[in-house]
């Protein structure tokens, strides 16, 4: 529209508006016209449309690629276009999906915990002895127990016999007391007409009771009123410290108050073994530091024992191989300190272990000659088919099998009870 003054100007100044002012006017509406499309033309150039829709490059900032993707008429029904600075462009843009502020939201997904259903503790009953004779010398049964009804299941023959000669002997029973035993049984079967598996079964049964006789089993106790002493010996890892830790939870449990001793000052982590078991009893610990003189902690535990009104004292002793002179003369101090103060000492116990079978006889016998043994605490048991070791023991050794270990946990040591040892030897479960 500029255009049209200056071209009248132009016309003016050449002359021609005098000449002929209608041509004049003719010309004016023509320049009129050109110049509006000229313009409109230009217009439309510059905004890349057709002059009805705005075009990209406008002032939409970020969301120009949007608008170029759009499909034409899919309008925001929202928009009030009040924000988006250019007239006419409010429907336009095309719903973008709604992008997440952070790219951890992208990545994590929401997570829906599961309800937690606790499932219900069923405290299991604490085994009967005669329960846990029965559930803990499946070994040992499987090799004698269950051999002997097969052995007999055909009759009472001379393979038999035979069969059940090698059956005590592989459960430790030991050749000279499998020898008697059998030869005695033969004589009772013929004597008395055992003719069927079962009645053998049952002589055999008498027979083993017999061969562990009725000695004293019971644990010794001081008749005076200063404290109980048992000191408790045996070949390195046979089980001391883990029966003296049963022993305390039984005599705790009776109201015992307890010290124990950790005179094994071989290595700082046997009187630690030992400390928890005090702590889970509530006993009394003496202990001095790794090296020490186990002699000298014996001597303190006894004093201890006494000043805090202890009803009983175990002192726990490194394991030492029986064939260590030296070892056993240690052995031999620590026992004579100890009785210095306390007198003969209740019960001086040696821990076997079961799944050594015969080889803890040997062993048994150079403690014997070192010191004096009062009782065989028999461990292990329940992972020994070697369980006939205790008849060889008792009757070898002519000292009685006091306690029993049957597994690891606190419950697991018994006194020995033949009874209960024969019946779960052949017990059907
Ligand atoms: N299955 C079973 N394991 C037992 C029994 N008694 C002890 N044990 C295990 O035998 C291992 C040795 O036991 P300890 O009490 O440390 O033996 P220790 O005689 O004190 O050993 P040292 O002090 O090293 O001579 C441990 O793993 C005990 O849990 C038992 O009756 N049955
Ligand atoms: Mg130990």
């Amino acid at each position: 529209m500029t255009l049209v003054p200056l071209l009248l100007v132009a016309l003016a100044t050449t002359g021609l508006l005098d000449a002929d002012p209608a041509l004049v006017v003719v010309l004016g509406l023509l320049l009129l016209g050109g110049g509006g499309a000229l313009v409109a033309r230009r217009a439309r150039r510059s905004r890349g449309g057709d002059g009805d829709h705005p075009g990209v490059g406008d002032d939409r900032g970020g969301t120009g690629t949007a608008l170029l993707d759009r499909e034409p008429g899919t309008e925001r029904p929202e928009d009030d276009g009040g924000d988006d600075g250019g007239a006419g462009t409010v429907t336009d843009e095309l719903e973008l999906p709604k992008v997440p502020d952070t790219p951890a939201e992208l990545l994590e997904p929401e997570v829906v915990e599961p309800e937690v259903v606790e499932p219900e503790v069923v405290e299991p009953e604490p085994l009967t002895l005669r329960e846990r004779f029965r559930q803990r010398l499946t070994r040992t049964r499987n090799v004698l127990g269950a051999s002997v009804v097969e052995l007999f299941g055909g009759g009472v023959t001379e393979e038999a016999w035979e069969g059940l000669e090698e059956a005590l002997i592989t459960a430790d029973v030991g050749v000279t007391a499998t020898m008697e035993i059998v030869e005695e049984l033969r004589r009772r079967a013929r004597e008395e007409g055992a003719t069927s598996g079962e009645a053998v079964l049952e002589l055999l049964k008498e027979e083993l009771r017999a061969a562990l006789g009725t000695p004293d089993r019971t644990l010794a106790r001081a008749t005076d009123d200063g404290p109980t002493v048992w000191l408790v010996t045996g070949v390195n890892g046979t089980g001391k410290t883990t029966t003296i830790g049963k022993l305390a939870a039984v005599e705790a449990r009776a109201g015992n108050r307890l010290t124990l001793a950790a005179a094994d000052t071989f290595r700082a982590a046997a009187a630690e073994q030992l400390g928890i078991w005090a702590e889970r009893t509530g006993a009394e610990l003496v202990r001095k530091e790794e090296g020490a003189d186990p002699a000298s902690v014996a001597y303190e535990s006894y004093d201890a024992a006494v000043s805090k009104g202890s009803d009983l004292l175990i002192v726990d002793t490194a394991g030492r191989l029986h064939n260590k002179r030296q070892l056993m003369d240690e052995l031999g101090k620590v026992k004579r300190v100890l009785e210095k103060q306390a007198g003969p000492l209740e019960e001086t116990l040696l821990v076997l272990d079961a799944t050594t079978g015969q080889n803890g006889i040997a062993q048994a016998q150079a403690f014997l000659e070192a010191v004096e043994i009062t009782g065989i605490a028999l461990t292990k048991l329940d992972g020994s088919s070697k369980g006939g070791i205790v008849v060889a023991v008792q009757r070898e050794l002519g000292i009685p099998v006091k306690l029993v270990g049957l597994g690891e946990e606190l419950d697991d040591l018994a006194p020995f009870d033949p009874e209960l040892f024969v019946e779960g030897l052949f017990a059907e479960l």
